[in-house]
């Protein structure tokens, strides 16, 4: 078994740095000194570089998450640089660029056999509690209280250092951008993986995308790289629009300006009886009626991305799915995380697919509930914090 070791090749010791705490729903975060353990057995500890937002971030945030705890370290869509592992760590080494990824890969599980799914049942059960699976502790204190932080996600990114399993830790190329690379944290890798493992769309299909955030975009990326037909992109904010456009949506419509017609029948109108593929990227169980609705009779396939609140149920007439229309989900685009993060990566930097214009903000560490104001409006596709 190799032992814990950092980069001078010592034992790690804990480390100070400054942290978001989220203490309440609702509540902006709170900047605190935070003690972060060193990694145990199966842990990394990374110096996160860049760390996004998602909208899952706020989310959690809005308290309407079911698995949502606090106190805790929210996000999930990073990148940085491994500072030390734990014992029996031998995928990554400190120094090594890595993308913490919030769907692990320990290729062990029977999830991981099995071809069907990227969803890993590793650490999930822990993740989900915010604690580390080799105690069940969480490996952050405020220095100020004495108090346990939750992890979030098995990623917690909104912090200088973080603890991650090593079967969450995708270790990627030296010579990629970390800025843009945080983005296949999460959502980015979500959208094209919708298109291509999920749907698996196919030349000269035509699509439907609901919602044109950063999730959105990406499959109507994902789409063109497909060859798909025709893009149709639904946004309430026109706002998106231009995005969508360059993008590579054929069309763009707004529910506002149809007040009279349910959206699935504009769409059904525009295509002939529906389209092939539909995708909800809001977390809006209205709209993914919409988005199941709007998809053609007898083949028509609807993804469901978006995130809905606690509670909140999905309905539609039976006689949908009996007439040949498909329901389906996708976590993570379907992708296995530790092999496939570092492929899209490789993608990024032969200039196969984009990152960089995601980016609508680059703003500092300290700038982050300012991020989540911006998040809230509308007004920003993914704001990038430096936070080392
Ligand atoms: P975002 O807030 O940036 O984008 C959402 C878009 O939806 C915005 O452009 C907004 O104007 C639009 N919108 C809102 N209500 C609408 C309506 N009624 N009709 C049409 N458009 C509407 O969010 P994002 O970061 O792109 O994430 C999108 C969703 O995907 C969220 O629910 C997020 O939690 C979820 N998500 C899921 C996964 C997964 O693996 N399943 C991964 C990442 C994100
Ligand atoms: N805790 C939430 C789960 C929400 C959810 O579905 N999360 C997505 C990722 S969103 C990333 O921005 C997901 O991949 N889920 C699969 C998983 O294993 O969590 C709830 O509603 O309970
Ligand atoms: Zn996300």
């Amino acid at each position: 078994m190799t032992a814990a070791v950092d980069a001078n090749g010592q034992t790690p010791k804990p480390i100070e740095c400054r942290a978001w705490v989220a203490y309440e729903a609702k509540k902006p975060l709170t900047m605190e000194t935070v003690i972060v353990d060193p990694p145990q057995k199966g842990e990394v500890r990374v110096k996160i570089a860049y760390t996004a937002l998602c909208h899952t971030d706020a989310y959690t945030l809005s308290g309407q998450d079911p698995e949502g705890l606090f106190p805790s370290i929210l996000g999930h869509e990073a990148a940085g640089v491994v500072e030390s592992v734990g014992e029996g760590v031998t995928s990554v080494q400190p120094g090594d660029h890595v993308i913490p990824c919030y769907q692990a890969y320990c290729q062990h599980c029977k999830m991981c056999d099995s071809k069907k799914t990227n969803l890993c049942a590793s650490v999930r059960n822990w993740t989900g509690k915010g604690v580390m699976k080799a105690d069940s502790q969480s490996r952050f204190t405020v220095k100020r209280t004495g108090e346990k932080i939750f992890h979030f996600m098995g990623t917690s990114t909104f912090t200088e250092y973080t603890v991650v399993h090593e079967v969450s830790c995708a270790k990627i190329r030296k010579d990629a951008d970390l800025e843009s690379a945080s983005l296949l944290g999460c959502g980015v890798s979500t959208g094209l993986g919708a298109v291509w493992n999920t749907a698996k769309v196919e030349e000269g299909a035509t699509a439907a995308v609901f919602g044109l955030g950063t999730v959105g975009l990406a499959c109507v990326e994902g789409l063109v790289h497909a060859k798909a037909a025709k893009i149709i992109g639904v946004d309430m904010d026109p706002g998106k629009f231009e995005a969508g456009k360059k993008w590579g949506c054929t069309d763009l419509v707004n529910p506002k300006d149809h007040p009279d017609k349910a959206i699935q029948d504009v769409i059904v109108e525009m295509t002939d009886g529906g389209v092939d593929y539909s995708f909800e990227c809001i977390g809006n169980v209205e709209v993914m009626r919409s988005a199941l609705e709007c998809c053609h009779k007898g083949w028509g396939e609807s993804i469901i991305i978006g995130v809905a609140g606690s509670g909140q149920v999905i309905q539609t007439r039976p006689f949908q799915l009996v007439t040949g229309r498909v329901w389906k989900g996708t976590a993570f685009g379907g992708f296995k995380s530790r092999v496939d993060v570092p492929m899209l990566v490789d993608k990024f930097v032969n200039k196969e697919i984009k990152l960089k214009d995601y980016i609508t903000h680059q703003m500092t560490f300290e700038q982050l509930n300012e991020a989540f104001d911006l998040l809230h409006a509308g007004k920003c596709l993914r704001a990038v914090l430096k936070a080392n």
